[in-house]
């Protein structure tokens, strides 16, 4: 299999597997359970320690961690000044592997977590938020995948082939009895999940007062095993998730924690069972459960682009993706972050899909991290670092943190103009920020409305301070300046 800057199954072959597959699960997919009445209902928003609503905008780092002995992402402290100078990110999904956190049973690596705190204080001292991510696919590097340590794979000795696309051996024998085995759904064996939830508990605690550390993202896109769709969601996974949220709050009261539904049927728009999950730190706005779904449309993962009858296939997932992922996020109370979306760029229609993608996030209210900062075909910079086409695309004015409650807010490329609103809200510090590419504001912006900007040429960002007893709604629009 081939992990690095995945290539997307080209055959039409697979096309009936996973069709059947994704019906399966349409017709597996129950009524999700009533929303506790102490749920917000309203929209939630990920925030910041000064209590601004955050706009995430960055990358997944990166596709090889997964696959290097050392469990770290290729980049130098340089890569992630040119990730802040030349894309304007503000977020990064970091990917780390529970094989290289825990190489043996209960004993963790606090050399690995001092190698990732470094790469943490590189994007901190940029400003960047840093989202962990312990990532696996395909279970582990035993079973021909990444993420769990060797000790924590059981298979039996039943056989795994190396599939293509890759994404097939996650239903080899051997893999999929290795989840099983994980998730304790087929007999009662070593408690992996409670080494999971420890594993988790060691990492939070480690970075549970680091400011660059905004959260952790639990389990990169879970697969159930045998056990597949609400059963799976509501049953397992949610347990599972329950555990390490505890473990998690007993070291670390207030980072977020991020949680994924099951990867195969959610990433193509189908519906999610995952229930409500308590967060001990408190229910509605206390709370601080957030929600990563991934977005990749089934007539992408078959290797098609985004043009002609396939192009209309991707814009329906794309509309029935935020109708579903809006319907979870009510019932967890909780805020939604793109936690991956991406594609071959050299696809016929990629940078219109990019773009359609930005404008969904907008529209949602939702951050979002491009898979991937892996140099090549998939990323905004080629094998030499020298841009690609998809770098002007993601680098997007884009708000980055709002000081009250968003209202909406939204880039109009033919007018040139950013449009925000929000609602200013008591206890909330700090400035509104604003993130303007030189492609569209080579002089920086100017602030039509009430308030005052303050461009700072070397952050491109532009801070707007709202008046302390301004309106009950702020209503600006950012455009090029002279
Ligand atoms: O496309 C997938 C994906 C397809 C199918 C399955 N199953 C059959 C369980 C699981 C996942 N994933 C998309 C991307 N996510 C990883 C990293 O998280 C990337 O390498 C994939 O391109």
């Amino acid at each position: 299999m081939r992990l690095r800057v995945t290539p997307r199954a080209t055959r039409w072959a697979t096309a009936a597997t996973a069709t059947a597959l994704a019906v399966a699960l349409l017709m597996a997919a129950g009524p999700p359970s009533a929303a506790p009445a102490h749920t917000a209902t309203g929209h939630r928003w990920i925030t910041d320690d000064q209590g601004r609503a955050l706009v995430l905008t960055g990358l997944n780092t990166a596709s090889n961690a997964k696959s290097r002995p050392d469990g770290l992402p290729w980049i130098t402290e340089a890569d992630v000044g040119r990730e802040a100078d030349e894309l304007g990110s503000d977020f990064v999904r970091l990917l780390i592997q529970w094989r290289t956190v825990e190489p043996s049973p209960g004993r963790y690596d606090d050399g690995y977590l001092d190698r990732v705190a470094e790469r943490v204080r590189w994007y901190g001292a940029r400003g960047f938020h840093v989202m962990l991510d312990l990532h696996q696919d395909v279970y582990g590097p035993a079973v021909k995948g990444n993420g769990a340590p060797a000790w924590a794979t059981e298979s039996d000795g039943l056989p795994v082939a190396a599939r293509d696309p890759w994404e097939l051996t996650y239903v080899e024998p051997g893999t999929v009895r290795a989840f099983d085995h994980f998730w304790g759904t087929r007999r009662a064996g070593r408690d992996l999940r409670a080494h999971y939830a420890a594993a988790w508990a060691h990492v939070a605690a480690r970075f549970a007062d680091d400011p660059a550390v905004l959260g952790y993202d639990l389990m990169n896109e879970p697969f159930g095993g045998s056990v597949q769709g609400p059963a799976f969601e509501a049953g397992p996974l949610a347990a599972l998730y329950r555990q390490t949220i505890a473990a998690v709050r007993a070291v670390d009261h207030d980072s977020w924690i991020f949680v994924e539904p099951e990867a195969v049927s959610a990433n193509w728009g189908l519906p999610s069972a995952l229930p409500y999950l308590p967060d001990p730190r408190g229910s509605g706005e206390r709370a601080r459960i957030a929600y990563a779904p991934h977005l990749y449309p089934l007539p992408m993962d078959l290797g098609g682009g985004y043009t002609g009858d396939a192009g209309k296939w991707v814009d329906r997932t794309l509309a029935s993706w935020r109708e579903q992922t809006e319907k979870t996020a009510r019932r967890l109370g909780a805020p939604v972050l793109i936690g991956e979306y991406g594609l071959d760029i050299a696809l016929p229609g990629a940078l219109r899909y990019v773009e359609k993608v930005r404008a969904l996030a907008d529209a949602m209210g939702a951050g979002t991290a491009y898979w991937s900062n892996d140099p090549g075909s998939w990323a905004p910079w080629d094998q030499s670092l020298r841009p690609t086409p998809l770098l002007p695309v993601l680098d997007r004015p884009e708000p980055r943190a709002i000081a009250g409650d968003p209202v909406a807010y939204g880039w109009d490329e033919a007018s040139r103009t950013l449009s925000l609103r929000w609602r200013p809200q008591a206890g909330v510090r700090g400035d509104t920020e604003v993130h303007l590419p030189a492609r569209f504001f080579p002089e920086g912006g100017v602030v039509t409305g009430a308030e005052r900007g303050r461009w700072d040429p070397n952050s491109r960002v532009l801070h707007i301070t709202s008046p302390p007893d301004g309106p009950g709604e702020v209503s600006v629009r950012i455009r090029p300046g002279a």
